[in-house]
């Protein structure tokens, strides 16, 4: 996507933008994923600022759908948005990144590998993978709020405070991309009554996504609350048809 959005993001959104697209082309075989009529490039004003909105989409073997978002909130909220949803096929966690900021401050930095299995735990595989990695210090680590029950143990929610600390989470957020999509090339799929429960399990996490008030309150502003109510089930969180 070489794209306008982008261009005008913070730094750091530019930067983690950038990572992901390159990190899935490294490691996936991508082929374009559509999203509903049009929804690719979006404009809204109701209130106040003008929203911008601009997505890309890839799906590979084992990703029914990668979305990579960026939006653009007058001149002062940039937004970067990235779900990767597998196949129900393929019993493997939900890979989430959100970077928010504006004036100059990024304020909401998460990225978090959450699992999709019955236990709500990550699989030894991937513990192990995660546990390699460096550790790190963040001075400003966040409340998860009350719906963030989905998240895993290795979920990092951070303010940055520094351009230290910006680097150090796109570092990590880079690793927990590699280590997500080397363990999915090298997973075989499930069937029956384990992909039913992949399925379960990435309900219950759009079902909790949808309940991020912040997320919504910015949609409906622009767009209106029928709009925002839309994309946030269709585009941002959607489910995989039942098999
Ligand atoms: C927070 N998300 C936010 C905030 C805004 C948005 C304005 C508040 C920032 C802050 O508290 O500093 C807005 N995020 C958006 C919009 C989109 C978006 C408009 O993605 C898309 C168009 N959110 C996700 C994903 C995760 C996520 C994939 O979309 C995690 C993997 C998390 N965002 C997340 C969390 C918060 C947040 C946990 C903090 C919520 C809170 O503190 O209540």
């Amino acid at each position: 996507m070489t794209s306008s959005v982008r261009s005008q993001q913070h730094p750091l959104i530019q930067k983690l933008a950038d990572a992901i697209e390159s990190t899935w082309k490294t490691h996936l075989d991508l082929e374009p994923y559509h999203l509903p009529e049009d929804l690719g490039y979006v404009e809204g004003r109701l209130e106040g600022e003008k929203l911008v909105i601009e997505n890309s989409c890839y799906q590979s073997r084992e990703f029914r759908k990668m979305h990579l978002e960026l939006a653009k909130v007058g001149k002062n909220l940039d937004i970067l948005h990235c779900v990767m949803f597998p196949h129900p096929t393929y019993a493997l966690p939900m890979f989430g990144t959100d970077l928010v900021g504006g004036r100059g401050q990024i304020s909401a930095a998460i990225v978090d590998l959450s699992p999709t299995t019955e236990t709500l735990n990550l699989s030894q595989d991937y513990r192990q993978d995660l546990e390699a990695l460096p550790p790190l210090n963040f001075s400003q680590v966040r409340d998860l709020p009350d719906w963030g029950d989905i998240f895993s143990d290795f979920c990092l929610f951070i303010r940055p405070g520094d351009e230290t600390e910006e680097e150090q989470f796109l570092q990590r957020v880079t690793d927990y991309l590699k280590v997500h999509c080397q363990r999915a090339t090298a997973s075989e799929p499930v069937s029956g009554a384990a992909a039913a429960q992949v399925r379960a399990g990435q309900l219950y996490y759009c079902n909790k996504q949808r309940q991020n008030d912040k997320t919504r309150r910015v949609l409906e502003k622009a767009f209106g609350s029928d709009w925002a109510e839309r994309y946030m089930t269709s585009v941002l969180f959607d489910l995989p048809p039942e098999a």
